[in-house]
């Protein structure tokens, strides 16, 4: 079948039947245990979620549905030969598991395409807001104004049976999904190009429509922003997007009241907004030191920056252990197509100087850069230089990847997040105790 929905139905119920069976045979069986440290330090390392769509190993990085980055660039349908893949194939894989044909891929442009219309309202939220808003707190808001629309929230209020809440979630991920490309163009164009809105293309695909409709129309920017919204989609379920999507979801808000919240989320400096950070701490970098930087000169600027008691952006991770696979193959990207642009070369530099100072601090424990180090690069490059937006990239392909495991959620019945907390008087007894 081309229809991703119905492709989808096909495979819930052996799903359901085999979460059934792990939980019957397996329920009682340990999957690790939780220290004092780890409930003090932001859970890490406590594998206690469920979550289908990615899985992160500390040393590879990320797999989505099984399937590395450079795998995915080989497989995935792409929309031109010897191009990026288009994110509609990675959400078809999100969603079912399986790698789709060019077809099923231009099946689910198709049926974005169809829901892409943004509501008046919209707008209108969107320009009543104080002009200094950031973007992503635009993006939520204008989001959270969708959800007078949500149908799973009509159907849940209508009474629905809880084994077909993920028909309606479904229903209202697609429909999101559609409409964040306009809406992200509307904030980017609202914020810096006076409100001059861009039509969309009706021969363009969803990532690449994107890009378009900000105002760039260049070959190039097309494939980088396929390829961006293609690694930024998913990072398993604990980082704070992730996780905060998946939580809010789990007390039945419909997607667009979870995304919402995964999105101010990822506005925090730590996680997405570090794609930011970076563009504006390399600016400085230049501005004080200028393009031809020494590696010297460099290793005095990143020192001043720990410092002065700031870290340094698009370096480290809470569970990676190794370079971030996203950053190399933005990496890999840059080599390709801008070899010799004064930033790319820069970013390439930092790679030979911060990890060893991170190191040097001793503890850090991963002194290697992440996505965020490299994505600013691109988008600079092709001329998308207004920082503030970058997280808004990253936004609006996380959607690809928080949704579709909101609808595994759903489907698979997962019940209410709800951990148990500790006084430190309580952590005091209990340790006293043991
Ligand atoms: N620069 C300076 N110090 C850093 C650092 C960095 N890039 N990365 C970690 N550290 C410090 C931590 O702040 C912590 O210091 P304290 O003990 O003084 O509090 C210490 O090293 C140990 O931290 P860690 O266990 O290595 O890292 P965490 O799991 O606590 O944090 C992360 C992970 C990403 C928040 C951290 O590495 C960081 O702040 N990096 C810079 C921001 C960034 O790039 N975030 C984006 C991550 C990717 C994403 O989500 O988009």
């Amino acid at each position: 079948t081309t229809d991703l929905k119905a492709s989808l139905a096909e495979k819930i119920p052996a799903e359901q039947e085999r979460l059934k069976k792990l939980k019957k045979e397996h329920g009682s069986k340990e999957l690790g245990s939780c220290t004092v440290e780890a409930a003090i330090g932001g859970m890490r390392g406590i594998p206690a979620m469920l979550w289908e769509t990615s899985l992160l190993d500390a040393e590879e990085g990320i797999r989505f549905r099984g399937h590395s980055i450079p795998e995915l660039q080989e497989k995935l349908p792409k929309a031109k030969e010897g191009g990026e893949p288009i994110p509609e194939g990675l959400l078809w894989l999100l969603m079912t598991g399986e790698v789709p044909s060019s077809e099923q891929a231009a099946s689910v442009t198709e049926m974005l395409r169809q829901r892409s219309k943004v509501p008046d309202h919209v707008y209108r939220v969107l320009a009543a807001q104080h002009p200094n808003t950031h973007p992503m707190t635009q993006l939520a808001t204008a989001v959270l104004s969708l959800q007078v629309d949500s149908k799973f929230a009509a159907a849940y209020r209508s009474g629905m049976h809880k084994s077909k809440y993920w028909d309606p979630v479904f229903e209202d991920s697609m429909d999101l999904i559609a409409k964040l490309p306009t809406i992200a163009a509307a904030i980017y164009r609202n914020t810096y190009k006076g409100g001059d809105l861009v039509e969309a293309s009706s021969s363009l695909d969803w990532g690449a429509n994107l890009a378009h409709m900000m105002g760039f129309t260049d070959d190039g920017c097309l494939e980088m922003m396929r390829l961006y919204q293609t690694i930024h989609a998913d990072h398993e379920g604990g980082n704070v997007s992730a996780h905060a999507t998946h939580l809010v979801g789990s007390a039945l808000s419909d997607p667009y009241l979870s995304y919402a919240a995964g999105m101010t989320g990822l506005a925090g400096p730590l996680h997405g907004l570090a794609n930011q950070e970076v563009l504006r701490w390399l600016t400085d970098v230049r501005q004080q030191v200028g393009d031809d930087v020494t590696k010297e000169q460099m290793r005095e600027f990143v020192w001043a920056t720990l410092k002065s008691g700031k870290v340094v952006p698009g370096f480290g991770h809470a569970v990676l252990r190794k370079t971030d696979p996203r950053y190399t193959c933005q990496a890999v990207f840059a080599r390709r197509h801008m070899p010799d642009y004064p930033l790319y070369r820069l970013t390439a530099m930092l790679y030979d100087v911060v990890p060893d100072i991170l190191k040097e601090t001793g503890k850090v424990k991963n002194p290697y850069p992440n996505v965020d180090a490299h994505s600013g690069v691109l988008l600079q490059y092709y001329g998308i230089t207004e920082e503030s937006f970058y997280t808004v990239l990253f936004g609006v392909s996380r959607a690809l990847g928080v949704l579709s495991q909101g609808v595994w959620s759903r489907a698979l019945g997962l019940p209410i997040e709800r951990p148990k907390s500790l006084t430190m008087a309580a952590i005091e007894q209990r340790v006293a105790q043991a």
